[in-house]
């Protein structure tokens, strides 16, 4: 009898013991049926400046889709008082997180203490900004326009210093203009420093002119064509963004000269109308600068959401092109 009792209290601890685990088995592969709630992000872009803007929003509303993210996304027209009030509005909404692109450097501390106030992480991409607290925002995915700018640099002295350069004589000083982006951006400000440092100990390299074209086609343009009527005598022009420097190449041609020889070029964003350019001898050099954040913003504004903490700082890959590279071996752009 007592072996049968003992038996019997076994058998039933082993059936106890094959439901409990069959249970946190299922707990463990919840079906996908089941609806996750859906992570709400605010994300306030500049503008469409450049077809390098658009592709970014089209990156960060595809990756959104993707993700299964609510994408609150508001165009603020490049202003940054439309951006503000977009921020407010996602704080008065109670997105899980925002997400913005700042169009220029500085005035966001308020808002931010706002953000935070009210419980809600805040993701910089694209550019970068300058706070009184660096905590005002929780960490920062873009590109690197200092090191871009130095590039614009190195290939210079590259392409200077080579024999082959088309008068095969080294100009002295080696006139250049540079026709920056929008001011108080930090891509304006990186790309200006950055190339500066490095062109840093080169004497033979002079900026003789350095103005804005806000990287806008139609500026570049006309900037491009208004310092030509008066002065042919440039060498270099460096352009921070691919936008402008198509408006240059315009300009330039009007003017009866050659873009890429008579004139060399350096452009940043590498657009396909700018690698095009490049494998046709009118640009010299593109220097990548990648729009297409979206699924990285989309996994950092999930472990946001989530109260995980993120990297400070993230820069994305990016290439550099230049008329020394086997230029058939480039990708396409898809912008
Ligand atoms: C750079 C980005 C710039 C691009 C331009 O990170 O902010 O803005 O270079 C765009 O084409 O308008």
């Amino acid at each position: 009898m007592k072996k049968i009792l003992i038996l019997t209290g076994l058998l039933i601890l082993i059936a106890m013991g094959i439901i409990i685990f069959q249970f946190l088995q299922m707990e463990q592969t919840k079906p996908d049926n089941i609806m996750e709630e859906k992570i709400i992000i605010g994300f306030s872009q500049i503008g469409a400046e450049s077809a390098w803007r658009n592709r970014n929003s089209e990156s960060i509303k595809n990756a959104a889709t993707s993700a299964g993210v609510q994408l609150l996304f508001k165009d603020a027209e490049q202003k940054q008082e439309n951006q503000i009030q977009a921020l407010r509005s996602f704080i008065a909404y109670q997105v899980d997180v925002i997400a913005f692109v700042p169009i220029v450097e500085t005035g966001w501390d308020n808002i931010l203490r706002e953000a935070r106030a009210a419980g809600i992480p805040v993701l910089i991409t694209d550019r970068k900004i300058k706070t009184s607290e660096e905590k005002l925002y929780a960490g920062f995915i873009g590109t690197d326009s200092e090191e871009e700018g130095r590039n614009a640099a190195k290939f210079l002295l590259k392409k200077f210093s080579k024999a082959d350069y088309p008068d095969k004589s080294k100009k002295n000083p080696i006139r250049i203009v540079e026709i920056r982006g929008t001011e108080g951006s930090s891509p304006a400000e990186g790309r200006t420093a950055g190339f500066r440092q490095g062109l840093e100990g080169h004497q033979d390299f002079k900026i003789i002119y350095s103005t804005s074209g806000d990287f806008l086609r139609s500026k570049g343009y006309e900037i491009m064509s208004k310092y030509l009527d008066k002065n042919k005598k440039i060498d270099v022009i460096y352009s921070h963004n691919d936008g402008m420097t198509l408006g240059i190449i315009d300009a330039i041609h009007e003017h009866g000269l050659l873009p890429g020889k008579d004139i060399v070029i350096v452009t940043i964003d590498a657009e396909q109308a700018a690698i095009d350019a490049l494998k046709k001898g009118e640009i010299n050099c593109v220097l990548e600068c990648n729009p297409n954040t979206g699924p990285d913003i989309m996994s950092l504004s999930k472990k946001l959401a989530n109260g995980e903490s993120i990297p400070r700082f993230q820069h994305v890959h990016e290439e550099v092109f230049t008329e020394y590279d086997d230029l058939s071996s480039i990708a396409p752009r898809g912008y």
